[in-house]
């Protein structure tokens, strides 16, 4: 990834440097980097033979509650040694450098938070809470599994009601999002100056459509991606490489950009 991005990251950091509300709507490419593969790898080898709309689904883990939780599992421990990346840094970055940033993310890996951002939405739930797959005391009904005595391999059943099996707190395909977090992100989306589109295929709705939103909002949308994809359309700026390498390039662009705003006039 050479110079050839310069011109164009020089653009989005000074687009950036001028936004009153950034909003960074990530997917699972910002945590590639992290040896975490993106929700359609996931489905490498071992799992390949499934369908991810099939196992992250209701019909799926009652159809199967013993192969949907290993699977999650697998994630799971996949998790246990991943660390954000430089990516994930520089987005939390960004919130030191600027009025005010929030992080949209589809992910359920917790590495946004991980990296120190502190208004992270997380859309799509997240991998590290587990709850009732019945909601025995009201929606969610929280499990913590180290309370629980369960294999990798054998979905547990809910302490609390003895029936119910244990499920991630993740939202499954045919799953309504967590109300408050819909709103939030498509309030935000249309309130923001600027909007950072990282990692995402966008092709699972309705996360697909904040840049839309923050399109027909008035914003400007700056995408980083490897590859041009279902967003790229939208995108006024399209940073084309990997984010663990294009953010801090942004960063570092920004920096420049606000430090000589800083300066005294001369
Ligand atoms: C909903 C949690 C209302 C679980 C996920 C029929 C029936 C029911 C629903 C639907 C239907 N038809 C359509 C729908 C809507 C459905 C949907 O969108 N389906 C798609 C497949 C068409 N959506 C839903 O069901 C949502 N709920 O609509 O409720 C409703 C209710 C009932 C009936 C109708 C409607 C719920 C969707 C949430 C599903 N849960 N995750 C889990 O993770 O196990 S989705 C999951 O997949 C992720 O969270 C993420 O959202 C998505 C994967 O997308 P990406 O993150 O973009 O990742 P992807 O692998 O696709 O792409 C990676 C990208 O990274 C690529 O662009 C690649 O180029 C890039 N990349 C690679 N390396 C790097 C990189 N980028 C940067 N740096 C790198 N180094």
């Amino acid at each position: 990834m050479g110079t050839s991005l310069e011109q164009p990251i020089e653009q989005a950091a000074r687009l950036i440097s001028q936004a009153k509300l950034l909003v960074v709507s990530s997917g699972a490419g910002i945590s590639k980097e992290s040896g975490i593969p993106t929700f359609r790898d996931a489905l490498t080898g071992l799992w390949a033979k499934y369908n991810p709309e099939e196992l992250a689904t209701r019909r799926g883990f009652r159809r199967n509650p013993d192969l949907v939780w290993s699977w999650y599992m697998m994630r799971r421990d996949m998790l246990a040694e991943a660390r954000p990346n430089p990516g994930h840094y520089a987005v939390a970055e960004l919130e030191r450098l600027l009025p005010r940033v929030v992080v949209l993310t589809q992910n359920i890996d917790g590495l946004h938070i991980q990296a120190g951002s502190s208004d992270v939405v997380e859309l799509h739930g997240s991998i590290r809470r587990f709850k009732c797959f019945d909601n025995c005391r009201g929606d969610p009904t929280p499990v913590d599994l180290e309370t629980l005595d369960y294999s990798r391999e054998t979905a547990p059943r809910c302490p609390h009601c003895g029936t119910g099996y244990v499920r991630p707190d993740v939202v499954w395909f045919g799953e309504m999002l967590p109300a408050g977090a819909v709103e939030r992100a498509f309030n935000l989306a249309a309130l923001c100056d600027v909007m950072l589109v990282v990692g995402t295929s966008g092709t699972v709705q309705p996360a697909a459509s904040l840049p839309v939103e923050a399109k027909q909002g008035g914003a400007r949308v700056i995408e980083v991606n490897p590859e041009p994809g279902m967003i790229t359309p939208y995108a006024d700026i399209f940073l084309q490489g990997p984010s663990g390498e294009v953010l801090p390039r942004v960063v570092a662009a920004l920096r420049a950009i606000l430090g000589g705003s800083m300066l005294p006039d001369p």
